[in-house]
């Protein structure tokens, strides 16, 4: 990017349009999902591919607005299915958080916050590649997943959290071998979901992710997500990265009824 954005002040999400256009579009992310407007629909089965496979080397970055975690060796994951036309690979997963447990997550339901919010961004496998798949409205699907906080802790988390604290200063990158399947970061419930158009929830704000959305919340402890709290940003603390929610506009929100 031309120039840098950030979730406060002049540099946050209400001035980013100034600077990328598409940011004040039609068909922005995140939105609130009204369970009262859904439209039922029954999709396809969603096929998830590689994700209970072990990670044979991974990079977690810390790039100021989120940590980041890519695959540099091994099988990709992919999806297909539900509202896809084709096959979807894994680019990369990343988090929204808030400052407290009341806030954090982008995509509402029922106008309703969630703590934290985890995005697995995947792009079309006919596009060849992230960057050329960005320019095309079907050319990012990203799998959304909220979370909730609860008393225990998530032992599924344990080794994500490991290296979290390792990648707390800006710019910082961990290395991981043998890291966790991709599965351990979800829920198991594949078929209640929401999905709508929409955008890139950062500059550029590209309006080309078809946003699948869980409905079953993940459960992690509030001590760990205070983890992601402890992340240092281009301005500071990286108290909070969730941009609000946009209008819907004329899109429709389609619940799929498994
Ligand atoms: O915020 C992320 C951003 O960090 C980047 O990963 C982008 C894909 O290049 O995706 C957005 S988001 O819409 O998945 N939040
Ligand atoms: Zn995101």
């Amino acid at each position: 990017y031309t120039q840098d954005f950030g979730y406060d002040g002049t540099s946050g999400p209400n001035f980013w349009g100034k600077t990328f256009h598409n940011c004040v579009g039609k068909h922005q992310s995140p939105i609130d999902i009204e369970l009262t407007d859904v439209k039922v629909k029954k999709f396809p089965p969603l096929k998830f591919e590689n994700f209970d496979m072990a990670l044979e080397k991974v990079i977690l970055k810390n790039n100021g607005h989120t940590v980041v975690l890519t695959v540099a060796e091994g099988q990709l994951p992919s999806v297909s299915g539900g509202p896809l036309e084709g096959t979807y690979l894994f680019a990369q997963l990343h988090f929204h958080w808030g400052k407290n447990d009341l806030e954090g997550s982008e995509n509402l339901i029922n106008n309703h916050s969630f703590p934290l919010e985890l995005h697995m961004v995947f792009y079309k496998s006919s596009y060849n590649d992230f960057l050329h798949a960005a320019n095309h409205s079907d050319g990012l699907t990203v799998l959304s997943y909220l979370f909730e906080a609860v008393e225990s802790e998530n032992h599924r988390y344990d080794k994500f959290e490991e290296e979290l604290v390792k990648v707390q200063n800006l710019g910082a990158t961990a290395e991981v071998h043998d890291f966790v399947p991709v599965q351990q970061f979800i829920i198991d419930d594949k078929d209640a979901y929401f999905t709508y158009l929409g955008s890139l929830t950062t500059p550029p704000c590209s309006e080309v992710v078809i946003w699948i959305e869980f409905r079953q919340t993940v459960p992690l402890s509030h001590d760990q997500i205070q983890t992601f709290r402890q992340l240092s940003g281009t301005h500071g603390r990286l108290e909070h990265n969730f941009r609000p929610i946009q209008p819907l506009f004329d899109r429709v929100i389609y619940m799929n009824s498994g």
